[in-house]
């Protein structure tokens, strides 16, 4: 089954273009949006908010994972996220953006319909069982490790090949745990043990057809990053994340337009377009 020339995945129907996920990070410390929504009720506002601007799934995120970042206490991870997947499943879809199968299952059980899973299934043994289990989508994305110490794995004799030959790995594990292919969408990991000014995240991004050869639609998560704050620098001063909504908005539209099933972003507004023009693009013989 197709959806527009993107493969089909559970529980997401046909919407013919490339999917905007909004970014909920319920942390005090991400790089990207840097606590603001850390309080529940603004979280909540806030995803209502990403709903309203237009975004089809909402991604709840309790643990920050910029680099250097340290792991956060299971319970404590529990505490940010239940409650406002609980309150925005009753308004729209969401995700539940986590490497840790115990969360997963109680924000699935909350109403999440994906586990977004920066891992790849690799940081918790028993995620790919519990996912398999429950019949959800699944994102796995190319992961190196951990965040504290993950870019001093950002060596790659070419990276394009060598994170697809590292995801079609992911996918046999999954597939071997019992997940269906049908519940995976694929992601190259920008950022993730990728480092900014060596190009493996513009390499990763013109290349995504690569990665869309794996069979699986694929989720690109550039918004905010660090390789667009080196790019738009000034006298050796990286671009403030907050002020990188613009080229985040102009790799979406490259991406959707190169096949992305979905693009993971902080303000969707312009993405929300974008993604429109890049179908129209797309169905243009
Ligand atoms: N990036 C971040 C967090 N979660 N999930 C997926 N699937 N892909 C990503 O690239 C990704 C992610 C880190 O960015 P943030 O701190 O702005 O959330």
């Amino acid at each position: 089954m197709t959806d527009g020339g993107f493969p089909h995945v559970v529980g997401f129907p046909e919407v013919g273009r490339c999917r905007v996920m909004g970014v909920l990070n319920v942390t005090p410390d991400s790089f990207s949006d840097g606590g603001r929504y850390f309080d529940h009720r603004r979280a909540i506002e806030h995803g209502l908010g990403l709903l309203a601007a237009g975004v089809d799934i909402v991604d709840v995120g309790g643990e920050s994972t910029r680099p250097g970042a340290l792991r956060v206490d299971p319970e404590e991870e529990l505490r940010r996220v239940l409650p406002v997947v609980t309150a925005l499943a009753r308004d729209g879809a969401v995700s539940i953006d986590t490497m840790n199968s115990e969360i997963a299952r109680r924000a699935v059980d909350a109403g999440a319909v994906l586990v977004n899973d920066v891992s790849g299934g690799l940081a918790d043994p028993k995620m790919a069982s519990f996912v398999a289990a429950a019949g959800v989508a699944y994102v796995v994305m190319h992961w190196r490790g951990h965040s504290a110490d993950m870019q001093t794995r950002a060596q790659y004799s070419d990276v394009v090949v060598d994170v697809r030959r590292e995801l079609s790995g992911r996918i046999d594990a999954v597939v071997a745990d019992g997940v269906s292919p049908s519940q995976i969408v694929v992601d190259p990991g920008i950022g993730f043990a990728k480092k900014p000014g060596a190009g493996h995240n513009w390499a990763l991004l013109k290349h995504l057809d690569a990665i869309a050869a794996l069979g699986r639609p694929v989720l690109v998560g550039a918004s905010r990053k660090a390789f667009l704050g080196h790019l738009l620098e000034v006298d050796d001063v990286p671009r403030p994340p907050a002020e990188r909504d613009h080229a985040s908005a102009a790799v979406t539209a490259l991406v959707a337009a190169a096949g992305a099933w979905c693009v993971r972003v902080h303000s969707p507004l312009p993405d929300v377009d974008a993604v429109r023009v890049a179908a129209r693009w797309r169905a243009e013989p």
